[in-house]
């Protein structure tokens, strides 16, 4: 079986997304749709890590799919669906659960960060998450990743597991048909664009994140032009006079993350986007009302009709369910002749 180019990514169904989410992965996303064979997955058996209330989790699996569609995937081209209905994922993640070391596992700073003090209590799923997460990927060979680059750590690890799982069982790998013995490809992470590492906007130092316990840390792609507003003149700036350079941003975390937040979404560079700062600056506690109003317009124009067309979307769920429901069908229909490949390099017995 030949190794063809193929993209895999998801998201979380935890919450509405966010700008984060946006500007870090999915406009990379949609690109790729043109050039690749895309698998985009809901991945909601990664949410209930954490615990989910059942309600909600319904309907943020199908209003994460409604963005997905809204922001410009097309279900007829790419797949998309939601983990759950794939048990390919799930078997496959436990064998890399025997495939991956302990040792790899408690180097993950996600893992860290997410678990907090009270790591005793945290579950055993969100510790083996990223076995899973490789499971994901390499349940349809994927070879293309594109992520955030809080995920870069993650890939690293999948890539370290298809590689031990290609040295463990070389000789059956072999056996079995793949004669350079190579059965999963080591898959590349794509973190490219304007926003790869898009922060708090109360913090400038954390990633703007949908489990952050303030709702004026993040853009959800739900808020509406005066929430937006709203959040984006209550963004935390700093009390030092206006910076003279771009290079003065180093230092300066909350302006740095404005700034790289309205070049994405206007498609205006970097440099661009602080003379329209410098341009636009007021005095004392006006300094930067000027450039907030223009960013506010930016992310209005960008996310407005997204939020529009999701909330068209959500007025008919059985609509979002068929679509989950193909997606689905067509993503079994490439994961079960792999994960029968894997079964029989394993030395599994299947009927
Ligand atoms: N702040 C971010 N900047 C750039 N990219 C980001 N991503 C997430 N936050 C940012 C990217 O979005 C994709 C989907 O992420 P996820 O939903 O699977 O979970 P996450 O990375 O853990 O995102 P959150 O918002 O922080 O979710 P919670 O709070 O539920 O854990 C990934 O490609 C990620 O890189």
């Amino acid at each position: 079986m030949k190794i063809t180019p193929r993209v895999f990514s998801g998201m979380q169904p935890t919450g509405s997304l966010h700008l984060g989410n946006y500007l870090g992965a999915m406009i990379n996303w949609i690109e790729m749709q043109k050039t690749h064979e895309c698998i985009y997955c809901v991945v909601d058996l990664h949410a209930i890590t954490v615990w989910q209330d059942p309600a909600e989790l319904r309907t943020a699996i199908r209003q994460v799919t409604a963005a997905y569609i809204a922001a410009g995937l097309d279900p007829k081209k790419s797949i998309l669906f939601n983990q759950s209905q794939v048990p390919a994922h799930a078997e496959l993640g436990w064998i890399f659960n025997c495939v991956a070391r302990l040792g790899w596992l408690n180097r993950m700073t996600q893992f860290k960060e997410k678990a907090g003090k009270d790591r005793e209590q945290a579950s055993v799923g969100l510790y083996a998450y990223p076995n899973l997460m490789a499971a994901d990927i390499l349940a349809y060979r994927a070879t293309h990743v594109p992520v955030g680059e809080d995920q870069k750590q993650h890939l690293e690890l999948a890539r370290d597991i298809a590689q031990k799982f290609n040295n463990d069982f070389k000789k059956e790998i072999v056996a079995q048909g793949f004669e350079d013995g190579i059965f999963f490809p080591q898959p590349d992470p794509v973190i490219t664009g304007p926003a790869t590492r898009v922060m708090s906007l109360r913090d400038g130092t954390k990633k703007m994140s949908k489990s952050d316990p303030s709702d004026f840390s993040r853009i959800s792609l739900m808020d509406d032009t005066d929430t937006i507003a709203d959040k984006i003149k209550r963004a935390k700036t700093d009390a030092e006079p206006l910076p003279v350079t771009l290079e003065d941003l180093s230092k300066r975390p909350e302006i740095d993350n404005l700034i790289g937040i309205y070049a994405a979404l206007s498609g205006e560079t970097r440099e661009q986007a602080f003379t329209m700062l410098l341009a636009t600056s007021g005095e004392g506690p006006s300094l930067f009302t000027g450039f907030k109003r223009n960013l506010t317009d930016a992310a209005v124009t960008k996310l407005g009709p997204i939020r529009s067309e999701i909330v068209r979307l959500m007025a008919d769920p059985a609509e979002i369910d068929a679509v989950l429901a193909n997606g689905a069908a067509r993503a079994r229909a490439i994961a079960q002749p792999v994960m029968d490949n894997v079964k029989d390099i394993v030395g599994l017995i299947r009927s």
